[in-house]
Formats: C-alpha cells, structure tokens, sequence
C-alpha cells in the first residue's frame, strides 16, 4: 500500500507555504464573497430551498422512491415511535453562569446547569432519553442538538429547521432512543458557533449492552475553548486528573467540542483507538507514541493497560492545558513532535459489510471546499443534497483551499470509502464527520434511511457561521419552522 500523506504530514514549510497562501487569499474570498460575515435573510424555508435547482450529479436515479411524491410529510411530525424501552429522564437548564476554571481563576459562561461543560448524561444502549430543556435566561435562544446521534427529524435540536429556537422562560423536551452505543455530544445549534464557545456544551455517553472490548475504567474527557480563550478540559485549565491502578484497562473517550483540531498524544502506555464518532473498530492494532489528529466535534476512544509506573497521559500538541492525566506515578516521557501520525485509512481489520467505492449509488454528490464555503456557495445559497428514503448516496468531498474542515452530517452515520482515490485498507470506518485537511479527497457514502432535513456543515464553527453548512433533505419533507432575521431562528 502506498504511503498516504496528509497535508498536516507535510513538512513545516509547505504547511507554512499552505498557511501563507490561505491568508493572501481570504481577502480575494471576502471580494467576491462581497461581505465576509454571513448575512441571514429574513425568512427562508430550510426545506424547499434550491429544490428545483438540479445540480445534483446523479450517476443514474431510481425515479419516483416509494412514499408517493404528493403529500408532504412534515419533520415536525417525526417522532420516536412509543416502545417498552427503558426510560432515563433528564433536565438541563440553560444560564449565565460564573464558572471556575481552576487556579482560582473564574469566567462568565453559558451554561447547562451551571457547568461547563454541562452534566454528563450517560445511558445504556436502547434506553429512550427525555430531556426537559429550559431556557433560563439566554436572549438569544437556545436549542439542543445532540451531536453523532441518530434520532428523528423533531429531536435533533437545529433552530429553523426542526424546532424553534427555545427562548428564555420557554422549554422543549427532547425524547429519542439511543440506537447507537457510543461518545457523543450535546450542544445548542442556535448560533452555534457562538453559543458551543460560550460554553453551551456537555457530554452524552450511551453505554454498550454487550462491549467488543474489555475494560475496568470508563472516562470521557472533553476539551474546549471557553469565550475564544480559555483552553480547558473538562471544565479546568489544568486538565482532568482521573484515578487508575497499574493494571486496569482504561478507555477514555476524548470529545473535541474546540472548533480547532487538537492533535492528542498518549505517554506513558501502549494503546489502541478502539472507537471514532462512538462507532467502533474492527479489531484495532497497538499504537505506540502516535499522535492522534482530532478534529473539532470529533470523538476518539483509547484502550490502554495502566502501566506499573502507575502514569498515563494524554495531551495536546498545540495547547499545554489540554491534558488528561491518568493515575499517579511516574511521568512518563512526551511524544516527539514528529512523532507518527494516526492513520484511520490503514488501521484495524477489513469486513466485508458490501458497501464499497464502487457499488450501485442512487446519486452521487460533489462536495468542493474552499475556506469558508461549499462549491463557490455559503448557506442557504448553496443547492441542498436531495435524497429519497432508501437510496445509497455517494458524496465525493475535496479541499481545495483552507484550513481543515471537519465535515460533520447529521441523522446519520455515512461509511468512509476512499481516501485520495484508495479505498481504505483497515477497519471499516462509520462516522459523523471526517476531517479535510487541504489537498484531502474523501468519498463516503450513506443509506438515506432517516428520512428528514439534516444539516451537513464544517464543526469548525466559525467556518460554519461563515456559511459552512448546507442541507441534506429528503424529498417530501417539509418543515413548518423558518430560519432567519424574522423568526430570529438562526442555526450557524
Ligand atoms: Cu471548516
């Protein structure tokens, strides 16, 4: 297998070259674009916008899917069908809050219940989670969306899309079935870029009912970047300190709710990454002093042994208080900075599961990525990906120019098929997002199975508020909520 580089492989002058060229570029971007900061209209249908547009690059069509192409059906209406699932209830309640952030230093926060990042809420594998969300006192409005999860049209928390965005005295519950066992997230999409750094954010953990590994400890970590400046972990500038005994199996699930990508090292253990998205892997192998490149919205879970030097660490290239430290021990040594690269491409064990690069697609999509848009276009401009249920779709993305753009899709989970053209030699990888870095080409691919209208955006989310983000909507699906200036629901 040939050797695949990324461009964050290339060496310091090409990514300094790369950077410069960014920089001498965004002012052509911001000519053309005529202003930079996107400016919401005052009204639009998330729903029918750019449906008659037919840019889409079909390689063939199945014509009419079933489900008659007449009576629309709304997302509104799309709800967890009732069941004998286990029941968890929660409540989280939106507020200004002063947060400690550790050395005795405070910071003003939005927060759920107080904290940031919010509680963790954590539950089994086919539990149906209710969550009572109330809005305390954000004038802007708050929504939860909950991030990698796949739920119904109505739950998935995008203001103007699939609810209004919940005011200050107002409530919304959220009700869904965790399907998936996994590390996920939960953030407001209501001015999301603003409101996920002001510390709108929290962890949603959905335990497995039978695990493919084995592990005493379970841990998730999140990192973040509070008002723009503060970097912690787990709500501390001093990292998280997690208790271990040499011997324990630990997994420890890393959540990068930053828009920056983090690129996280573990010292002091061998280790495997087990789980990306919360999905996990096929038979992963053992990594020793490799850099995992995490992107922002990104999870990645480790499994390691503690050693009998009785200390792990894992922390951040970029950023010093960015760290986990597990057990208390002997500090082990730090990675090189060019230490190895995790590679997703090549890792783990193949499985025949049938979905492959050059299988029958129903539609093919082409995504093109410049530093703050998708094919020439930002936000509502830019033509939706028009599905139909059962259809397998392909989209084909590129980055021609930019920082890297963590991709992110929501109500699904889309298989990972070519890197650069190659198909993947390792594990199968399902995911919520993939990372571009620039000169990337991806093609993932997705079964339209949740039938909706689902945001597809960069989880860079000032790209995203720059007008990153497009729509994925199925046909017939209408919805009755507006984006825009009138209703002030504005989802970045
Ligand atoms: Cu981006």
């Amino acid at each position: 297998m040939a050797a695949k580089k990324s461009a964050a492989k290339k060496s310091p002058l090409l990514r300094m070259a790369a950077i410069a060229l960014i920089i001498a570029a965004l002012p052509l971007v911001t000519a053309a674009c005529g202003y930079y900061k996107l400016k919401f209209p005052e009204e639009i249908n998330m729903a029918d916008m750019g449906a008659h547009s037919g840019h889409a690059r079909h390689t063939d069509t199945n014509g009419e899917a079933g489900g008659g192409a007449a009576a629309a059906a709304s997302c509104a209406d799309m709800a967890e069908p009732p069941s004998n699932a286990p029941v968890r209830k929660f409540e989280l309640t939106a507020q200004k809050s002063v947060v400690e952030i550790g050395d005795g230093k405070t910071a003003e926060a939005w927060t759920f219940d107080g904290t940031t990042p919010g509680p963790e809420l954590r539950v089994k594998q086919g539990d149906r989670i209710v969550v009572k969300l109330t809005n305390k006192d954000i004038e802007k409005g708050v929504t939860i969306h909950w991030h990698g999860v796949v739920l119904p049209c109505s739950q998935d928390g995008v203001a103007g899309v699939t609810q209004d965005a919940v005011w200050p005295g107002e409530t919304f519950t959220y009700e869904f079935v965790a399907k998936h066992s996994g590390t996920y997230w939960y953030h407001s999409h209501q001015q999301s870029s603003e409101q996920a750094q002001h510390g709108l954010i929290g962890r949603l953990i959905v335990e497995p009912r039978q695990s493919a590994f084995e592990y005493d400890l379970d841990y998730a970590v999140t990192m973040q970047q509070l008002n723009g400046k503060h970097w912690l972990t787990n709500g501390s500038r001093n990292g998280a300190k997690l208790a271990a005994q040499a011997g324990d199996r630990v997994r420890l699930r890393l959540i990068n709710s930053s828009s920056a990508v983090q690129w996280m090292g573990v010292a002091g253990a061998d280790f495997q990454v087990i789980s990306m998205d919360g999905q996990d892997l096929n038979q992963p192998g053992t990594l020793r002093k490799t850099w995992i490149p995490i992107g922002g919205g990104q999870r990645y879970d480790v499994l390691f042994t503690m050693p009998s030097s009785g200390k792990v660490q894992v922390y951040s290239k970029q950023k010093k208080t960015l760290s986990v430290t597990v057990g208390e021990g002997v500090e082990p040594g730090k990675l090189d900075k060019d230490a190895p690269v995790f590679d997703f491409t090549a890792y783990g064990e193949p499985l025949d599961d049938g979905i492959t690069a050059d299988m029958k697609f129903d539609r093919t999509y082409d995504l093109v990525l410049g530093p703050i848009d998708i094919n020439g276009k930002r936000f509502h401009e830019i033509p939706p990906i028009i599905v139909s249920e059962g259809e397998w779709i392909k989209i084909r993305i590129k980055h021609k120019l930019g920082e890297e753009h963590p991709m992110h899709l929501h109500g699904h989970l889309f298989k990972v098929l070519t890197k650069n053209g190659e198909p993947l030699s390792g594990s199968p990888i399902f995911a919520d997002s993939i990372m571009l870095s620039m000169g990337d080409e991806y093609e993932v691919a997705f079964k339209a199975d949740n039938p909706g209208l689902w945001m597809e955006h960069c989880h860079n989310l000032e790209h995203a508020a720059n007008g990153m983000s497009m729509m994925v909507n199925y046909e017939g699906v209408d919805t009755p909520y507006r984006v825009g200036t009138k209703s002030g629901n504005l989802p970045d």
